[in-house]
């Protein structure tokens, strides 16, 4: 009964736009959905950082290089704060690492593919930073405070990251034959994944409801998917790039880029694990992990010295 009266109380801040902090009451359902996307997020923005770091030995010039190794640095500093959000929900950092190096924790299937030339960090830039910002815009609103707040910063340096990469785009589209070849055949391999990234339709997600009702999310995997379709296309129009959908085509009544269907047996094979590359990147992150055992063991050692002198002190 008392529960029935939280509940209503909660509904009503979430319906009057107010943000749901830390310490409020809330279902026990809000904390776990929360829980599970926050994290699922931290984990894409630190398997993220895999793809692009490949290409930091190799960047074609200083100024490029500079460049890649601030934007695959901002995305461990998101991951960092998506941490501190999930947190904040009364879960243990150390148990989500362990959940992705065991597997048994989802991060974004954009992940999953190789990165296989240069032009592949321009349009990893282009579409996959552009699919996250119409993703994560929206959930700069949402309804959990501390995710709210942390999008807010991601969202800015994620534009940055948008802008560097298209600039690439724009370079080798205006480039060599060689080059033009390039960065075609990079959009040719990421535009279906980065179309995934908004996950499956919204008839077929169990999630949204939830998501939905309580205000974490404010839109549909559906209609975001479409206005990233809408924002693009008209940018590879002014590139000179084609984007590889024969059934790409504007319909003049809705406004919208009307797409193909995505290949929905290759999603949900890679959210299951059997992507291309998931085997590739979870043994990139427990080597990662298993080599900084050092400078965790370093922090202890300095906290616990820490807590000691404040002790004596004391
Ligand atoms: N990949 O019921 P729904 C970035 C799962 S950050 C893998 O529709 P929901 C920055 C889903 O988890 C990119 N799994 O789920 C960057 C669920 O599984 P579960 C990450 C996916 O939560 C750029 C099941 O399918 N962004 O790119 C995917 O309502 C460059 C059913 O799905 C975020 O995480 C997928 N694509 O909607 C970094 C944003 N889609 O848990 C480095 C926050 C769905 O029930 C370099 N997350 N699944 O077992 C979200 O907005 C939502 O969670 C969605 C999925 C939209 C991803």
């Amino acid at each position: 009964m008392e529960d029935a009266a939280k509940l209503q109380e909660f509904e009503a801040r979430i319906e009057a736009g107010e943000k749901i902090e830390p310490k409020d009451w809330m279902p026990e359902k809000y904390r776990k959905q929360l829980i599970r996307m926050i994290s699922q997020h931290a984990h894409s923005e630190i398997v993220g950082m895999l793809p692009e770091g490949n290409w930091i030995t190799r960047a074609p010039s200083l100024k490029r290089k500079l460049t890649l190794l601030a934007k695959v640095q901002d995305e461990a500093g998101h991951g960092l704060y998506l941490y501190c959000a999930a947190e904040t929900l009364g879960v243990d950092r150390q148990e989500l690492v362990e959940q992705l190096l065991e597997g048994k924790a989802k991060y974004s299937s954009i992940f999953n593919y190789p990165t296989l030339t240069w032009a592949d960090m321009g349009v990893i830039g282009w579409l996959v930073d552009g699919a996250a910002i119409v993703n994560q815009t929206m959930l700069a609103k949402a309804s959990y405070g501390p995710y709210a707040r942390a999008m807010i910063r991601i969202c800015k340096e994620e534009n940055f990251h948008k802008r560097q990469g298209y600039e690439i785009v724009a370079t080798m589209a205006n480039g060599t034959p060689e080059q033009k070849r390039m960065i075609q055949d990079a959009v040719n391999r990421w535009w279906w994944p980065s179309l995934m990234m908004f996950g499956p339709h919204d008839s077929d997600s169990p999630n949204s409801g939830d998501l939905m009702k309580w205000k974490v999310k404010t839109r549909s995997n559906d209609d975001l998917r479409q206005r990233f379709v809408n924002l693009t296309v008209p940018q590879a129009i002014a590139v000179g790039l084609t984007i590889p959908d024969p059934a790409l085509k504007y319909n003049e009544e809705t406004g919208n880029w009307e797409f193909g269907e995505i290949d929905w047996e290759e999603f949900w094979a890679v959210v299951s694990g059997n992507g291309p590359y998931n085997r590739e990147r979870l043994e990139a992150r427990r080597q990662a992990h298993a080599e900084g055992e050092w400078v965790r063991k370093a922090a202890e050692a300095y906290a616990e010295k820490q807590r000691l002198r404040e002790n004596k002190v004391a």
